[in-house]
C-alpha cells in the first residue's frame, strides 16, 4: 500500500525539497502553506513529473479553525497519514529583546509553536488509533543554543525540542516514531523573511557554503526509511563551516 506524507510549509525551502524527495520515493503527498499559487505549481510537478498523488491544502497554520477545517476536508483515504513533517516556521526579526517587535514575537510563537501543535493535535490521534506513524519536527540549532538577538526565535525552537520529547513519550505506547532535525544555516527564504530583505541571502551566506534544502530533505528521507525498530530521535546538521550558532569559518 502506498504511504502518505503531510509536509507543512511546502511552498518553499526545506518543505518543498522534502515534498519532492518523498514523492520520488513513492509517497503520496499532502502539501500545505499560505501561498496557493505555489502549492498549485508544486502539486502539478509532483503529479505530472514524479507521478504520485498530491493534495494541496492552503491555510494559515496560526489559525486553529483553518487548520481543523483543512485537515478535516481531506477525503477519508488521505487522512491515513503515515508521516507528518512539521516544517512550517519562520524567524521574524533579529533584535535585542528590549527592542523586539511584539508583532514579530506573536508571529513566531503562533507559527512555530502553536501552529505545530494545532496540526499535531489532529494528526497524532489518527496515528495513535492505527498504532503506526512517524512525526518529524524541524527544530533548529536555535533550539539548542541561544544567540545574541535570537531571543524569541530561539525560545520557539527550544519549545519545539521540548514538544518533540513530550510527543515521543506520550506516543510511545502507540508505537509512533517521533524525532527532530535541527539544522544550522540553510540557504532558503528563511533569511529573506527574517530580515525582510530580498537580498539577505547574499549577506547572510557570504564567505561560507551553507546547507541547502536538499540536505535536510535527504535527512528526512533517511529517517523515514529506517527499519521498523529504529527511531532517529534527533539530528543536529550543520554546514561544515559552522561550529556553533554564531561561529563560522568564513573565507
Ligand atoms: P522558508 O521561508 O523557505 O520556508 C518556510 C515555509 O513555512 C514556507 O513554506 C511558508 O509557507 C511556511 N509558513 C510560514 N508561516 C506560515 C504560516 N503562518 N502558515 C502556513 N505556513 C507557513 O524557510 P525554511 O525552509 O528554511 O524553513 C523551514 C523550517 O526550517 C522552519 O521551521 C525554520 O525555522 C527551520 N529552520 C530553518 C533554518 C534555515 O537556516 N533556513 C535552520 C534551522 C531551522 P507560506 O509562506 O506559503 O505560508
Ligand atoms: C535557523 C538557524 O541559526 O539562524 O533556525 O537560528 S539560526
Amino acid at each position: 500500500m502506498r504511504k502518505i506524507a503531510l509536509i507543512t510549509g511546502a511552498t518553499s525551502g526545506i518543505g518543498k525539497a522534502t515534498a519532492k524527495i518523498l514523492a520520488k520515493n513513492n509517497y503520496d503527498i499532502i502539501i500545505t502553506g499560505r501561498r496557493d499559487e505555489r502549492l498549485g505549481e508544486l502539486a502539478v510537478e509532483l503529479i505530472d513529473k514524479i507521478g504520485v498523488e498530491c493534495y494541496p491544502l492552503c491555510f494559515d497554520i496560526r489559525k486553529k479553525d483553518e487548520v481543523e477545517c483543512a485537515i478535516n476536508s481531506l477525503p477519508e483515504p488521505w487522512q491515513n497519514i503515515d508521516v507528518l513533517v512539521n516544517n512550517a516556521g519562520l524567524a521574524a526579526g533579529l533584535s535585542p529583546i528590549q527592542e523586539g517587535s511584539l508583532a514579530d514575537w506573536d508571529q513566531m510563537i503562533d507559527t512555530n509553536i502553536k501552529g505545530l501543535l494545532y496540526i499535531t493535535r489532529i494528526i497524532a490521534p489518527i496515528m495513535a488509533e492505527k498504532k503506526s506513524g512517524h512525526i518529524i519536527n524541524i527544530g533548529s540549532i536555535a533550539g539548542k543554543e541561544t544567540y545574541a538577538n535570537g531571543n524569541v526565535y530561539c525560545a520557539t525552537k527550544h519549545a519545539v525540542e521540548a514538544i518533540t520529547k513530550g510527543l515521543r513519550i506520550d506516543l510511545n505506547p502507540s508505537g509512533i516514531k517521533v524525532g527532530s532535525i535541527c539544522p544550522g544555516a540553510v540557504e532558503t527564504e528563511f533569511s529573506v523573511v527574517r530580515l525582510k530583505d530580498a537580498d539577505a541571502n547574499k549577506k547572510v551566506y557570504a564567505g561560507f557554503t551553507p546547507l541547502q534544502a536538499q540536505d535536510i530533505a535527504e535527512t528526512v528521507l533517511f529517517m523515514v526509511t529506517r527499519p521498523a525498530h529504529v527511531n532517529i530521535g534527533d539530528i543536529l546538521i550543520l554546514p561544515t563551516a559552522q561550529a556553533a550558532a554564531t561561529i563560522f569559518n568564513k573565507k
